[in-house]
């Protein structure tokens, strides 16, 4: 077996990995399953601008005909926004979109997968998975938690959502060795909000620092990924009052109608969005945006580290 047998990789994107030059994966849930059309497309597109101003190649992923892509191009971008027969796809969900060529979009947990099979090690998404409100009952914990406890890939996200249950999402990631970092304040940010009272491990200031981190973490075979919290810009985030009220309103709502599993986040996240008359969503993408940013600044620095003469990339 080689990867290519499952594996589609876009000619940039390998020209980029060949090269050692920086690549940023992209994850499609966010296109398919977390905005509505047309500002879904118009975010993904603006996100691989993001992406290339920053001196990165951007690597879009996701699953067509039962195709693990690295690297959606134009049209394909526009299918997975419009289609309504794409699969919300976390990692148990593979084999089967393969076997039966189905169209899948990839969560964090599977984009953080099918790019550590094409040797990406840095992505940006919105906000990741954690453990749901009541997983003392439902036993809701995202697979995204477990798959950063095996998977070296770094996560740039804005936080975790306050639809979530923080506390013990940071508490999973703990105990499954998993850094939890914040790049330019002390907490741990909300994704709508910049605050969440909660602490991150540490807090960091540079890039830099960053990518330092992320190479000893590998070079020491500490396997898995990182959490990196990048608080949404002052100007974009929403009243921590009204945002958590359109929440509150949200989850009883879901209770109501006794929505449960993976439809759970897509579905409070369009009501949200419809409580706030839309204002989530701005929020929502322009957060995304400053992921993007972040995330290709630090593939910058982390090749420029890994792969500069000086040093090896091997003990
Ligand atoms: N949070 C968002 N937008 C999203 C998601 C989370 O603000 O689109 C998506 C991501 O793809 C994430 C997934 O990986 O939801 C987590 O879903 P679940 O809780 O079912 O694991
Ligand atoms: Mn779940």
């Amino acid at each position: 077996m080689t990867i290519s047998t499952y594996v589609e990789i876009a000619s940039e994107v390998k020209q980029a990995l060949l090269h050692k030059q920086p690549v940023v994966a992209l994850e499609s849930t966010i296109i398919s399953h977390g905005m509505p059309y047309p500002q879904n497309l118009e975010t993904a597109q603006q996100v691989e601008t993001i992406v290339r101003d920053n001196g990165a190649v951007p690597a879009t992923i996701g699953i067509l005909g039962g195709v693990l892509k690295v690297g959606l191009n134009g049209d394909e971008l526009e299918y997975m926004a419009q289609s309504s027969h794409i699969v919300k796809a976390s990692r148990r969900d593979l084999p089967f979109l393969i076997a039966k060529r189905y169209d899948g979009a990839t969560t964090v947990a599977t984009t953080m997968l099918i790019a550590s099979l094409a040797g990406i090690e840095i992505m940006a998404t919105g906000g990741t998975g954690g453990v749901h409100r009541g997983a003392q009952n439902t036993f809701d914990i995202s697979a995204d938690l477990m798959e950063l406890s095996r998977t070296n890939v770094a996560v740039v996200c804005a936080g975790v959502k306050s639809i979530l249950d923080i506390g013990l999402t940071l508490e999973y990631l703990e105990t499954h060795g998993v850094p939890v970092v914040s790049f330019g304040v002390d907490d741990f940010p909300a994704f709508y909000t910049r605050e969440s009272g909660f602490l991150a491990d540490y807090r960091v200031d540079t890039v830099e620092e960053l990518a330092s981190a992320l190479k000893a973490k590998w070079d020491l075979k500490l396997h898995g990924g990182l959490v990196i919290g990048n608080p949404i810009p002052a100007e974009f985030a929403m009243d921590q009052q009204k945002i958590n009220q359109a929440i509150t309103e949200a989850l009883e709502e879901m209770e109501a109608k006794g929505i449960v599993g993976k439809e759970t986040t897509p579905y409070l996240l369009s009501k949200i969005v419809e409580i706030t008359e839309g204002k989530s969503l701005e929020s929502n993408i322009q957060l995304v945006y400053n992921n993007a940013k972040l995330a290709s600044q630090l593939a910058t620095a982390y090749y420029r580290s890994s792969f500069s003469p000086k040093s090896t990339n091997s003990p």
